[in-house]
């Protein structure tokens, strides 16, 4: 493997977002590929602390802090992206349902999604299912991922599915959710799939496209 690669991968799995940035300014300046960096540096550290993240190794701090240091080498790469350089996996709106206000879990699982070639539409918090309709039609989603932290706001989940279904987006796209208290039971139940954590939404995300 290239060492150049490696450095950037090592640092960008230790967070060290200044250093990802030193590295992948280094990288361009010595003639390596914009694309190249992405795919064989940026992308390989994050998938890595996909799989440190599930084995129980990375936790939760440690993986917003890498995620800050993808994005540190991504702006730097972005502007010089040629038309065609990167296929994005597919396109996910992203939100906090109605009424609820919890955002950590919900952002993870969009940078881990981002990490993983996913175009992220982030809605925020407490919306509901008026603008979710809005931001399909507007963006054309392949997924919706809902993420809800209370007991009380995991019913908007299953009023904005009816909501999908009633304005015919409902086949055209996938609906993803999770948060505490939601299961695979509640999911099945509204008609969406569910994942426990943002390591595994990123193989559910990648199944459903399949
Ligand atoms: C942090 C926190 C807050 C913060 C939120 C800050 C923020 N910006 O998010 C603040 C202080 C604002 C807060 C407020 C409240 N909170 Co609070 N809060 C928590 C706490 C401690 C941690 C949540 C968290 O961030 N976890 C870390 C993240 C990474 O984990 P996660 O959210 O579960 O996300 C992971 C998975 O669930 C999954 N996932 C999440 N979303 C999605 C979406 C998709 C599509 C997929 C596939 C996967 C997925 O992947 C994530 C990453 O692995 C929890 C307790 C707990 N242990 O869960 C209580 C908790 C959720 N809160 C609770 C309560 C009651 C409240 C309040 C009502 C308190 C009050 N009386 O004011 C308010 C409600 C405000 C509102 N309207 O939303 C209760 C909920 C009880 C219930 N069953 O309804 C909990 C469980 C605490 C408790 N034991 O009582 N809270």
């Amino acid at each position: 493997m290239n060492n150049m690669y490696e450095q950037i991968t090592e640092s960008l799995i230790k967070g060290r977002y200044t250093e990802v940035a030193e590295l992948t300014q280094k990288a361009l300046d010595e003639g390596y590929e914009p694309k190249e960096i992405i795919n064989e540096a940026l992308l390989t550290g994050m998938n890595e602390v996909g799989e440190l993240f599930s084995d129980g190794e990375m936790f939760v701090p440690e993986v917003l802090v890498a995620a800050k240091a993808m994005a540190s080498g991504m702006d730097l790469l972005k502007p010089l992206l040629k038309e065609g350089d990167v296929t994005s996996a597919g396109k996910c709106i992203f939100c906090t349902v109605k009424g609820d206000l919890h955002d950590i879990g919900k952002k993870l699982v969009a940078m881990m999604l981002e990490g993983a070639g996913y175009e992220i539409v982030d809605l925020g918090v407490d919306v509901g299912p008026e603008a979710i309709i809005e931001a399909v039609k507007e963006h054309q989603p392949d997924i919706i991922g809902m993420s809800a932290m209370l007991t009380t706001t995991m019913m908007s989940m299953k009023e904005t599915v009816e909501a999908l279904k009633e304005n015919g987006m409902y086949d055209k796209l996938q609906v993803m959710i999770g948060g505490a208290p939601v299961s695979t039971n509640y999911a099945d139940q509204i008609g969406a799939s569910f994942s426990a954590d943002a390591a595994a939404a990123v193989d559910l995300a990648n199944r459903l496209m399949a």
